[in-house]
């Protein structure tokens, strides 16, 4: 089981939003740092009100893998991940990884991202790919996944399956690359943006299978709002693609 991917690619973080996850935050550590000894982690908290940040305090307190970013308010996934990568790329980490503190992403699985890293620049643990699966899902939440990799496939022109999952493993050296201060997704459309943005660079993005189970305490931050966003950015990114692209035909043919 791989602890540094690969001797070169450097020190890997794991980068953990949340949101009113005092259940869970103590748990997920706890299991990474058994499953992984070695990996750093990035606790971005915004603000919870049950203290998910002060019991992170105790624990980075504790353990000198363990760091905490406080942020002000909710601001949404995609800036508190913004935040957290910043942080990352002004240290020395090599390996920037995306986890959600809520159990659904098993840090027992961790490894099989870390392990495709050397063939790749971005990888993604994949609910939609052979062997790759969801757990406990109610089928609204299944089709609202699937429906939104399939848009966005369809309008960016993209070959991934899962195009909307949180699990990564990103090369710091991908991320600097990527422009994050100009990046405005705030929920979680933000997976798609981040993504989009690789592809688009030509980078090499490969996709795992891990198995995605449902949180069993505290609740989800999904809501209307975050798939509205989505569904207005990955449309407007999608015209602009096809307008380049008949730009492209256009002055191709004046030639
Ligand atoms: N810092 C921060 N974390 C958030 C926010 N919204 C969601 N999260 C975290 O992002 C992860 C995924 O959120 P979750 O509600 O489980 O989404 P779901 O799995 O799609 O239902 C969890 O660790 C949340 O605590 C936010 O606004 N700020
Ligand atoms: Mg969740």
């Amino acid at each position: 089981m791989a602890q540094q991917p690969d001797q070169e690619l450097g020190q890997v973080l794991v980068v953990i939003p949340t949101y009113n996850e005092r259940d869970n935050i103590g748990k997920i550590v706890k299991r990474l740092h058994t499953a992984l000894p070695d990996v750093h982690v990035l606790v971005v908290d915004d603000g919870s009100p049950d203290g998910t940040g002060q019991l992170a305090d105790e624990m980075a307190a504790a353990d000198e893998r363990v760091h905490v970013m406080h942020r002000t308010e909710k601001a949404g996934l995609g800036a508190a991940y913004v935040a957290g990568f910043q942080w990352a790329l002004e240290r020395d980490y090599g390996v920037v990884c995306e986890m959600d503190a809520d159990g659904s992403h098993a840090p027992e699985q961790l490894h099989r991202l870390l392990d495709a890293l050397p063939q790749a620049d971005l990888v993604l643990g994949s609910r939609w790919v052979p062997g790759g699966e969801v757990v406990n899902w109610p089928a609204k939440r299944k089709f609202l996944s699937l429906g939104g990799s399939l848009y966005s496939r369809l309008a960016l022109g993209a070959s991934i399956r899962d195009m909307t999952g949180g699990y990564r493993a990103f090369r710091a050296d991908t991320l600097r690359k990527l422009n994050l201060v100009s990046v405005a997704s705030a929920g979680y459309c933000f997976q798609i943006d981040l993504l989009w943005r690789t592809l688009e660079l030509g980078f090499r993005v490969r996709e795992v299978p891990i198995t995605f189970l449902e949180r069993e305490f505290g609740e989800s931050k999904m809501s209307g709002n975050i798939v509205r966003e989505a569904l207005i950015r990955v449309t407007k990114w999608g015209l602009r693609r096809r307008g380049t692209q008949l730009k492209e035909l256009f002055s191709g043919k004046k030639k």
